[in-house]
């Protein structure tokens, strides 16, 4: 059985929608591949850049419990083993691998998976029986218009789908997928990166769209403009704050993200570990691709 929400809200650091926590997270870089492609997206294995999308080296499934067992010996408050990427996790069969064996060897770490749902109606039966405590799936629009402007294109059960055609199968997987998952009693979170020229006015609709089938709590990450949305602004903290006002009215809103690296470890904002975790040591540099 999954940990409820209340539960989460006390023991998972990203779910804690009042003070910061004081829990930790260790993230397991399995899944190198993607099956969408976001025009904000610049995945790379490397040492330094501070942000989604990014890990030193991608390890195995069995390799990820060794990474668990010595995050935990290294910081007492760690409680989530997460799965963030640095691709999507439901491209390739790494994550779930890795979450089976997480499940046998730490029966009480909180499984956490972040996936962009382009796939959660394939694998939403797999994802509920392996037990998954908490679910994020990345949605940045619930207006196809809009989100073909966000993301190029997908492929889909061997196909590829461009420009708005991609965005109606995605959104509609998206939200069927977080249906299903959150019918079965597993928490989501929604991350959406806000986007001043796209998606500003959008977010709280989204949220709503997101709450109506089931998700429990947001999190809105400004962009850091880059790649294909490098023309776009990083929003202010004004707009970020007025967006995530009118955003509360429809669902619970998480505040605290520190868009981590897809092998961050330690507690976000606070103590990290990720540096004795690998052999090479782990820099940061601030930039951004997705949550
Ligand atoms: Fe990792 Fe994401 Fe799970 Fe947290 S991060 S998979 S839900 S354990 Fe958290 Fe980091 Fe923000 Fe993500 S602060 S980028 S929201
Ligand atoms: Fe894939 Fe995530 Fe990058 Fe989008 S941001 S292309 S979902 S890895």
């Amino acid at each position: 059985m999954s940990v409820n929400f209340k539960e989460l809200i006390i023991s998972h650091p990203c779910f804690s929608v009042g003070a910061k926590s004081n829990k930790g997270r260790v993230h397991l870089p399995v899944s190198p591949g993607c099956n969408i492609h976001c025009k904000f997206c610049d995945r790379k294995l490397n040492n330094i850049d501070q942000r989604p999308g990014v890990a030193s080296a991608i390890i195995s499934p069995e390799e990820a419990v060794d990474v668990v067992r010595k995050a935990v010996a290294l910081c007492q408050d760690i409680t989530v083993a997460g799965v963030a990427g640095p691709g999507d996790t439901l491209a390739t069969p790494y994550a779930l691998q890795t979450f089976r064996l997480i499940k046998k060897a730490f029966p009480n770490i909180i499984k956490c998976m972040s996936t962009n749902g382009l796939l959660l109606p394939d694998y939403a039966d797999e994802i509920i029986e392996i037990g998954i405590d908490s679910l994020t799936v990345t949605v940045n629009a619930v207006n196809p218009e809009i989100q073909a402007q966000i993301c190029d294109g997908i492929t889909y059960h061997g196909k590829r789908y461009e420009g708005k055609k991609a965005a109606e199968v995605l959104i509609q997987n998206q939200l069927a997928g977080i249906k299903t998952v959150a019918a079965a009693g597993i928490t989501i979170k929604v991350n959406t990166v806000l986007i001043p020229e796209i998606n500003a006015h959008h977010v709280p609709i989204a949220a709503k769209t997101v709450s109506e089938m089931g998700a429990e709590i947001y999190n809105i990450i400004p962009l850091i403009p880059q790649h294909k949305l490098a023309w776009c602004s990083a929003p202010g903290c004004d707009s970020i704050s007025k967006i995530r006002q009118a955003t509360e009215q429809y669902i619970k809103v998480f505040r605290h993200c520190q868009r981590c690296r897809a092998d961050a470890a330690g507690i976000p904002g606070g103590i990290d570990v990720s540096k004795q975790l690998y052999i090479h040591p782990v820099r940061v540099e601030n930039t951004f691709s997705h949550g």
